[in-house]
């Protein structure tokens, strides 16, 4: 196929096989000609903090963490909108939000531009997108598509399929990775695929697996030194609305299912997700009674005794890292299934496998959940990538700085297929293979938008380099941050107008509107330029 001697990957590894670089050479001629499937699993909300291969603290996901083992973890990977659908929409087109016009969760994705997938089909490859999509408008660019509706729900869920609605009897995670074994098993075994996987756990409001409510039951965590921040010098952040604390920003009935089955709350129709039975309202009486059995204990404990306001904050997050990491439990049971399926068949001699997630996630770092924010924790989206032996990948920990607009490319490049000149991000397929090459960014641009909305995180953009941050809210409020990530990882200190960091803040400045003029983000140039009216 032309397919594969077009490929840039494999012109290269014949090189390095030739000059015995620090990669593996490529030992069998056969393996190398054949062309890569590609796997692009990507949960929801799943943040760096709770997977082992970054942060042994809390979390442990040793399939997750064997694929790294296997291959490479980004140490410095990020999104460009910390928000579900739009970075859905960066994945797929590799462009900025401004610019695929998926800006907001709400916005409509016009499906009729250019994306990987499309490009990747018409190079041959056969392409599926199976589990959340979360883009208002009808997948396009697949030759086999099965998506959640909107978020999608944990418990005998709907999905929406190229025939219609139907409804699946079992749990998210597991009922995910069947249908998409199933398409792997039933594809055209002449062809490479790409597989676009998309779990919708670990997402809120974190319904485990029945058979996972007794996992991490005995563990008592750690509090984030900053859960009880006061938001001092930062106006934006006081202002959020995801405080653990607040039973108005983590409900205890839906949330942490403080629930005894005669209450009102969401879990009995979740409106705000269109679906009328909602997550509990869905669920079997016999899934009914072995819940209701696990958290009567829970119940009882949250009834057993007055807590003071500090004492229910923490007592609340130690329920959330629970309910968050049993969902946890079954997406990395679940990467283990699909590991020994492709092991089975001989695919992991033959794929690239992509595990990452839509953004990060606060677990009680300023005494928060949920994302949105510019700071490291929601910034920040884990990002592991196993591939084949001895075809000359590098193994270990890439520290150059990705974003998820790099995606679109790198599919590209390792399908040895042209990367459009409008593409905005770059293909890290040289970082896979030990190379960085001299013009590889060195900062990135970030901008989210979803404002007023849920959570109530007030509209910015900004810049981050490998040491500095430089954040600039907008709208409703005027307010500059500035963080040195050396001095100050947890970002409690605004260190905007401080004197000591005169200089460094202007040349920011100056590489921030360089970034807003190559990106084309208009808006943002002219909130720089003093011309957005601001609603004040
Ligand atoms: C839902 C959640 C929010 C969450 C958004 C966006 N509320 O609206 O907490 O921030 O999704 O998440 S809920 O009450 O419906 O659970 S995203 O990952 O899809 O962007
Ligand atoms: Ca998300």
């Amino acid at each position: 196929m032309s397919l594969i001697k077009n490929s840039t990957y494999f012109k290269k590894a014949a090189v390095y096989a030739v000059t015995g670089s620090i990669l593996a050479a490529c030992s069998d001629g056969e393996k190398s000609e054949a062309p890569l499937n590609i796997i692009y699993i990507m949960t929801d909300d799943h943040t760096e903090q709770m997977i082992s291969a970054f942060d042994d603290r809390f979390g442990h996901t040793p399939n997750i963490d064997r694929l790294a083992d296997e291959g490479v973890k980004f140490s410095n990977s990020f999104v460009a909108n910390s928000i579900c659908g739009p970075s859905r929409a960066n994945m797929l087109t590799g462009k900025h939000s401004h610019i695929n016009g998926k800006v907001n969760n709400e916005d409509y994705f016009d499906g009729s531009q250019q994306t990987a997938p499309k490009l990747l089909r018409d190079a041959g490859y056969q392409t599926a997108m199976i589990g959340k999509w979360h883009l208002e408008s009808t997948p396009t660019g697949f030759d086999h598509w099965d998506i959640l509706p909107g978020q999608g729900i944990y418990y005998n869920p709907d999905f929406i399929t190229e025939d219609g609605v139907v409804r699946r009897d079992g749990y998210v995670t597991d009922i995910i990775t069947d249908l998409s074994i199933d398409w792997i098993e039933n594809r055209k075994k002449d062809k490479p695929f790409t597989l676009f996987l998309h779990h919708k756990a670990p997402h809120r409001n974190w319904m485990p697996k029945l058979s996972d409510l007794d996992y991490m039951e005995d563990r008592v965590f750690d509090i984030p030194d900053n859960f009880h921040d006061d938001y001092e010098g930062r106006k934006a952040a006081e202002a959020a609305e995801m405080r653990i604390g607040s039973h108005h920003d983590m409900d205890l009935l839906y949330d942490l299912k403080i629930y005894d089955g005669t209450q009102e709350s969401r879990l009995l129709s979740m409106y705000n997700v269109g679906d009328s039975l909602g997550e509990y309202g869905r669920m079997t009486p016999e899934q009914k009674e072995i819940w209701d059995d696990f958290y009567a204990d829970i119940i009882e404990d949250y009834y057993s005794k007055d807590r003071d306001d500090k004492e229910l904050a923490e007592w609340k997050y130690q329920r959330y890292l629970k309910e968050y990491l049993k969902t946890c439990k079954a997406v990395d049971d679940n990467i283990g299934v699909l590991y020994d399926y492709l092991k089975s068949e001989g695919l992991l001699e033959n794929t690239v496998i992509i595990y990452t997630s839509d953004q990060g996630f606060y677990m009680g770092e300023h005494g928060w959940f949920d994302k949105r924010f510019m700071y490291e924790e929601s910034l920040r989206t884990p990002l592991i990538i196993r591939t084949p032996k001895n075809m000359g990948f590098s193994k270990g920990t890439i520290n150059p700085m990705v974003q998820n607009i790099d995606h679109a490319p790198t599919f590209l490049d390792i399908a040895g297929v042209n990367i459009p000149a409008d593409i905005q991000g770059s293909s890290y397929l040289p970082l896979l293979r030990g190379e960085t090459p001299d013009n590889w960014r060195e900062s990135i641009y970030y901008h989210y938008q979803e404002y007023p909305a849920e959570h109530m995180v007030k509209r910015h953009f900004g810049i981050r380099d490998s040491r500095y941050k430089l954040i600039r809210f907008y709208y409703d409020i005027d307010e500059w941050e500035f963080y040195d990530l050396e001095k100050d990882p947890n970002e409690m200190r605004n260190s905007y107008g401080d004197e000591q960091y005169e200089e460094v803040i202007e040349m920011m400045k100056q590489e921030l509107r360089n970034l807003t003029i190559k990106y084309e983000d208009e808006r943002a140039l002219k909130v720089l330029d003093g011309e957005f009216e601001l609603n004040m």
